[in-house]
């Protein structure tokens, strides 16, 4: 553990979010992974140029440095190795292609990221004490790091506590039902650089879908039995895709999932893992949990079938991915916190999937006189639906999957 004196409150949680555990490192989608990826290497003849210069990330992934990679997303190179980009421009193609780009440098840290950990430190303490004043939980934890004390907090005051940092609103919605909705977060979802990106691949006319969340998710070991594998909020997530865990409704909806880490995601502290492709299988069987069973919702092994790519991501980088795209995460083997934030956008005027929830205009080209600016007025979205949904819960419809299907048995 590390706390520099002198650090921000970012630098000293990324500190503390530093070190390895061994364990669980693959992602495997009911295979193991190639064991070869790290070993890729330009095909000779690929078109790519020194201009492009390739590294492997510790995952193995290829990381195209610079520009574009039409060429490699064409052919050239194996699906399992990309495809990173550090240019805001995205290639449209690419994305087609493999389902996902990951682009780096899309957040800056202290601008955008910090604010956001200040935010969830300060949150934090005032759940904390809350809490203890209401003799919920054994001690407000208030010297312990950032990671360790939220999750001793977890602890005392069991899963439902996480709502409280949560941006969206989950059951049962009643009239006090917690969210958080702080500028720092609004700031986030609505910036600019971000914006100009997912423009690319969703249009001028932009809308915030209200499927959203953060994670974070403290070292599994210091997690009590409450919490084990039972959320996907703080835990290892199942194989999906976003348009799965939605209603009907989104089926025609060009929903694109925007997911970042708040600091560098890893193998071992659970990154994200992707199937490169996936998106052209169309939408899959999901199968519900059952009581007892350790999961939400998830594609059962018989249908996935296919290996997947652990995609670590460095702090600042953001991973644009289509609503069909197969993907999951690895549980949280590293000492420090594992914190990201997924987020959706899609063009103005189609059904979000969960209608009863507040979706709001982030870009209009055409009139920008729509745009939410103030996080204030956001915050005010939120409670105003969640008066309208505990006043009639019945506005809230169910998942489209029953798990009577045979796959899900
Ligand atoms: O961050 C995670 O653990 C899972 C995220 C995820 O499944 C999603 O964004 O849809």
């Amino acid at each position: 553990m590390v706390a520099a004196g002198t650090a921000g409150r970012g630098e000293q949680v990324q500190a503390e979010a530093e070190g390895r555990a061994d364990g669980d490192s693959q992602c495997s989608a009911g295979r193991t992974m190639h064991a070869a990826q790290s070993t890729h290497a330009v095909p000779h003849g690929s078109g790519i140029s020194n201009r492009f210069a390739l590294r492997a990330g510790r995952s193995g992934a290829l990381r195209l440095t610079n520009g574009s990679a039409r060429r490699a997303a064409q052919s050239e190179l194996p699906l399992a190795g990309m495809p990173v980009a550090s240019s805001l421009s995205v290639d449209r193609e690419l994305f087609d292609h493999a389902g996902y780009v990951v682009i780096e440098d899309v957040f800056d840290p202290a601008t955008d990221l910090d604010p956001v950990v200040d935010e969830y430190a300060n949150l934090l303490d005032e759940m904390a004490s809350r809490w203890y004043a209401q003799g919920l939980i054994d001690s407000t934890y208030a010297t312990l790091p950032f990671a360790e004390r939220f999750g001793h907090v977890l602890n005392d005051i069991g899963p439902d506590g996480y709502r409280a940092f949560d941006i969206t609103l989950s059951s049962p919605i009643t009239e006090d039902a917690p969210i958080h909705t702080g500028p720092a977060v609004f700031d986030l979802i609505t910036r600019e650089r971000l914006l100009d990106v997912v423009e690319q691949l969703v249009g001028p006319e932009i809308l915030s879908n209200p499927i959203q969340h953060v994670r974070i998710k403290p070292p599994e070991l210091t997690l009590n039995d409450k919490f084990k594998h039972k959320n996907t909020m703080v835990a290892a997530t199942e194989w999906h895709q976003d348009q799965g865990v939605a209603t009907i409704e989104v089926d025609a909806t060009e929903m694109l999932t925007v997911w970042f880490p708040v600091f560098d995601t890893t193998t071992e502290n659970g990154c994200l893992c992707v199937v490169p492709g996936s998106h052209k299988r169309g939408l899959l069987l999901h199968c519900p949990s059952k009581p007892g069973q350790l999961f939400d919702l998830r594609i059962p092994e018989v249908i996935r079938g296919s290996e997947g790519l652990p995609l670590e991501m460095k702090r600042g980088s953001a991973l644009f991915m289509h609503r069909l795209t197969m993907h999951s995460s690895l549980r949280n083997l590293s000492p420090g916190v594992r914190w990201s934030f997924d987020l959706r956008y899609q063009p103005v005027g189609q059904p979000t999937g969960r209608d009863w929830l507040p979706a709001f205009v982030v870009r209009s080209r055409a009139d920008p006189s729509r745009e939410v600016r103030d996080w204030r007025r956001w915050a005010d979205l939120w409670t105003e639906a969640r008066s309208v949904i505990a006043a009639n819960p019945s506005v809230q419809r169910p998942r489209r999957w029953t798990g009577t299907e045979a796959e899900c048995a």
